[in-house]
Order: structure tokens, then C-alpha cells, then sequence
């Protein structure tokens, strides 16, 4: 009766996701007893209508790309770009922004920083914005000055977006979906029409949708705080997610050094030299301690 169709994840509530088609039709689908992967926002599948406006997800297709959380479900999936998102308030949590640039680059994902709320920053401080805590990250990640509210520096945000997937991370409140909204106009009602329908009119408050932007590319806004988890990442590969630590880790003396308190450690002379900011391999530290024990 029904053709096997391609189309695309973009939003997800509870148990039931919405799919949508090549010619921009929504669906709301549930995975088919066969469907091996549990999908997420970003996937591609392979579906099939079961109703008007109904179907079953038969296959996720291969990703490209896959971002994980504590937890059964992964976050998104086929995300070319994180844009980890800071502002003056509320106080950032430098931790918390490690940790998502350390899993994108493990996972090969690019990451851009982009600190919002630029307004309320007055103008004459705007110069030091990027010493002190920031500094570190300056020569390692792209860092984008800008302001949900103002509009100020949003068009070098639309150039970073253009042609690809990307998804917002960073704290609740730092400005994601003012962000959001910023770029793009309607499409927010339109899944919010969908949302309303899926699971009896009950709707999650913590699952990521993915909006089309006008000039080409889409974006995932993820509701709060969404940590990438740091299950299966080994010691060696959360110091190679430190991109500083990278041309230091070949020379430590021990092929198994955990760049803690090992002897001849070349990340840890680093730091005590201060090629390395000490501020970062603390966070490291931090991490490595988070991380789930292996034995
Ligand atoms: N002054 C100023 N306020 C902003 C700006 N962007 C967002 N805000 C305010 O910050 C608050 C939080 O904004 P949201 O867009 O809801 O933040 P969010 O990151 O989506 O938060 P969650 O969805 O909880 O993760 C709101 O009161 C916004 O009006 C900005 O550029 N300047
Ligand atoms: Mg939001
Ligand atoms: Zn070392």
C-alpha cells in the first residue's frame, strides 16, 4: 500500500517524532519494531506513511556525524557545526563549554564560540572582552561578538550558518532561541502546531529541533543545558580534545600518560612553562576525573 520514503528528523516528542519530507511536508512517525537505531533530531530515515500525516520509521541512515548525552537517546545526529553560546550573564560555566568543545573535536565536529548579549556590555569595555577568561580560546576556536538583541554582529553569524547543519549548546538563559528566533520567522509555530497534536497534546520541553534557515542550512536549538556525554571518551582521546595539549602529547615519556602528576609529562611542562594556559589544564583535570572509570 504505502512507498518506502526518504526524509529527515527535525523534531522529537516523547515517543514520536516528526519527520520531514523532500517537499517540506511534516509527518509524526514512531520507529517500526525492525528500526535498529532509536532516531534523533538531524537523522535521516527511511519512512513510511501509515495515515495522513502519520507513518513508521523503518531505517536510520548512516550518519554523518553523531552527538550523544548521558542517557539512551542520542542528542543530534549529522551536525556539522557546534556553536557553543556564552553571554555576561549568566556567568559562564568554562567547564561546561570544555567539555562540549573537547566531544566535537573527538567527534570531528568544527565548533564556533559565539558570545551573545553584546549590548550589555558597555562600549568602551568591549576591547578587553576577549582577555581574561576568553583569552585562552582565541587562538583556538572562532569567536563571534554579537547580540540576539541589538542585532549587532548576527551577519557574520548568518555566513557561519549558511550551508550547513548546525546546533546551539551553551546554558539555559545565554540566548539560543533569541538567536533562534532572530534568524529565522515563522517555522517555530509551525512544529509548535505538531508538537500539540504529538502524544495526546503532551510535549517534552527538553527535546532539540531543527529549522531551516532563509539563506540556506539548518539549525538545531536544544531547550537548557544539553551536556555531551563523556561515556566511552578515554583519557588519551579528552587530551587530544584539548587542541593545545596536541603537539605536547608525543613527547611525554610514557605512551599511557594521563598528563596528571606522570613522570615527564611534556603537556604538564607545558603548563608550568606557560605554553599551555594553566586555567584550561585544570578544567582538563576536572574532566579526567569525570570521566567514567575504565579498569
Ligand atoms: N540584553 C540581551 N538579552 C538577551 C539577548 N538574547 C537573549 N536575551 C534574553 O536572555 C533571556 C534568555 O533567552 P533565551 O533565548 O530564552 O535563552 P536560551 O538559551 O534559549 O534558554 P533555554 O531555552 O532555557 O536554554 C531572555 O530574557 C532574552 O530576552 C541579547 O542579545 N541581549
Ligand atoms: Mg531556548
Ligand atoms: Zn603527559
Amino acid at each position: 500500500m504505502s512507498s518506502v520514503r526518504c526524509g529527515r528528523i527535525v523534531a522529537c516528542f516523547g515517543r514520536e517524532w516528526a519527520i520531514e519530507d523532500a517537499d517540506g511536508h511534516l509527518a509524526l512517525a514512531y520507529p517500526a519494531a525492525k528500526c535498529e537505531e532509536l532516531p534523533c533530531v538531524g537523522d535521516w530515515v527511511e519512512w513510511e506513511a501509515t495515515w495522513p500525516k502519520r507513518g513508521r520509521i523503518l531505517k536510520v541512515l548512516p550518519r554523518k556525524t553523531l552527538l550523544t548525552r548521558p542517557g539512551p537517546r542520542p542528542a543530534a545526529a549529522n551536525v556539522d557545526q557546534v556553536l557553543v553560546v556564552l553571554a555576561p550573564e549568566p556567568a559562564y560555566d568554562l567547564l561546561l563549554v570544555d567539555q562540549y568543545l573537547v566531544v566535537c573535536e573527538i567527534r570531528k565536529i568544527a565548533v564556533c564560540l559565539v558570545f551573545n548579549k553584546l549590548d550589555k556590555i558597555p562600549k568602551e569595555q568591549r576591547s578587553r572582552l576577549l582577555e581574561g577568561d576568553l583569552a585562552p580560546y582565541r587562538t583556538l576556536y572562532p569567536i563571534l561578538l554579537l547580540s540576539a538583541k541589538s542585532g549587532e554582529g548576527m551577519d557574520a553569524l548568518r555566513a557561519a550558518l549558511k550551508g550547513k547543519t548546525s546546533m546551539f549548546a551553551g546554558q539555559s538563559g545565554v540566548g539560543k532561541s533569541s538567536l533562534l528566533r532572530a534568524l529565522i520567522a515563522d517555522q517555530t509555530i509551525r512544529i509548535g502546531e505538531l508538537s500539540a497534536r504529538a502524544h495526546r497534546g503532551r510535549h517534552t520541553t527538553t527535546s532539540a529541533r531543527l529549522f531551516h534557515l532563509p539563506e540556506g542550512g539548518d539549525l538545531i536549538d536544544t531547550p537548557g543545558v544539553l551536556v555531551f556525554g563523556l561515556a566511552g571518551i578515554t583519557p588519551h582521546q579528552l587530551a587530544l580534545g584539548y587542541r593545545e595539549f596536541q603537539p605536547f602529547i608525543p613527547r611525554c615519556r610514557f605512551a599511557d600518560c594521563r598528563h596528571a602528576d606522570d613522570l615527564g609529562c611534556a603537556v604538564h611542562e607545558a603548563v608550568a612553562g606557560g605554553a599551555i594556559d594553566s586555567s584550561r589544564y585544570q578544567r582538563y583535570l576536572k574532566l579526567l576525573a569525570k570521566l567514567p572509570q575504565i579498569s
